[in-house]
């Protein structure tokens, strides 16, 4: 990269934490926690929100913002559960970033408990970029090998919680889940962990218990 690339590059990750940090002050002063889910494709995110919804409704409202290159496949779902979800299309790039979702704002019902965004299915790009969120989680499903902690260190380092998914393939897929969390500490020793099975429900009560608690915290910190 050369030395003028660099500055480009600064100054629109410098814009970009601008934005974000509106973004986080105008959500929280609303009471509204706002979670930021990256992973690699397909590693579940759709899946894990479709089952954080039947766990947080009806005595919780929440609205999902979804990224992806194309299609509004992700968004089709999430409605399809009876949750408010925008489709943001991002039409080639690898990542959302917060002046897309601060375009969204205006649209975000202001009573909302919990705003949702999944990011763009990428373990890299996405890590660069903050999008205002409370909470940001790191999805990695047993199917990518438990090794990946060190190989794509960014997106751990940079979120709050790791949710390893699809336990309920391991056996036969041969995931070490403890190795999985020890290396990811190792390279973030603040992360929280979390197994689920999203397909099966499995340690999704245990999750949304979590985001219930961080938004008693969010509201009496603000309050
Ligand atoms: N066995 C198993 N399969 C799962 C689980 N969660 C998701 N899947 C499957 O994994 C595939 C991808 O799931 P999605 O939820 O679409 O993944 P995603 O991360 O949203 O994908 P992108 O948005 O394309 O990045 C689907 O076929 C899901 O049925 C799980 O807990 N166990
Ligand atoms: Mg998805």
């Amino acid at each position: 990269m050369t030395k003028k690339e660099i500055l480009v590059l600064e100054d629109l990750l410098g814009s970009n934490k601008k934005i974000a940090a509106d973004i986080r002050e105008k959500l929280s002063q609303k009471g509204i926690l706002t979670v930021n889910l990256m992973s690699s494709p397909g590693a579940g995110k759709t899946t894990l929100l479709e089952s954080i919804a039947e766990h947080l409704t009806p005595d919780h409202k929440m609205a999902v913002i979804e990224g992806d290159i194309e299609t509004e496949r992700d968004a089709e779902r999430i409605r399809a559960k009876g949750i408010p979800a925008w489709q943001i299309i991002t039409g080639g790039a690898c990542h959302l970033e917060a002046k897309m979702v601060g375009k969204l704002l205006p649209e975000i019902p202001p009573d909302l408990d919990f705003l949702f965004i999944e990011n763009v299915g990428n373990l890299v790009c996405p890590a660069s970029y903050d999008l205002g969120e409370n909470i940001r989680c790191v999805l990695l499903s047993t199917p990518e090998g438990d090794d990946k902690p060190k190989k794509y260190p960014k997106a751990f380092t940079t979120s709050d919680w790791l949710i390893i998914t699809k336990t309920d393939l391991v056996p036969p897929v041969p995931f070490d889940i403890q190795r999985a969390i020890k290396e990811a500490q190792e390279v973030n020793p603040s992360l929280k962990t979390f197994t689920v099975s999203a397909l099966k429900g499995k340690g999704v009560e245990e999750l949304v218990g979590q985001l219930i608690s961080a938004l008693k915290k969010l509201r009496k910190d603000n309050a």
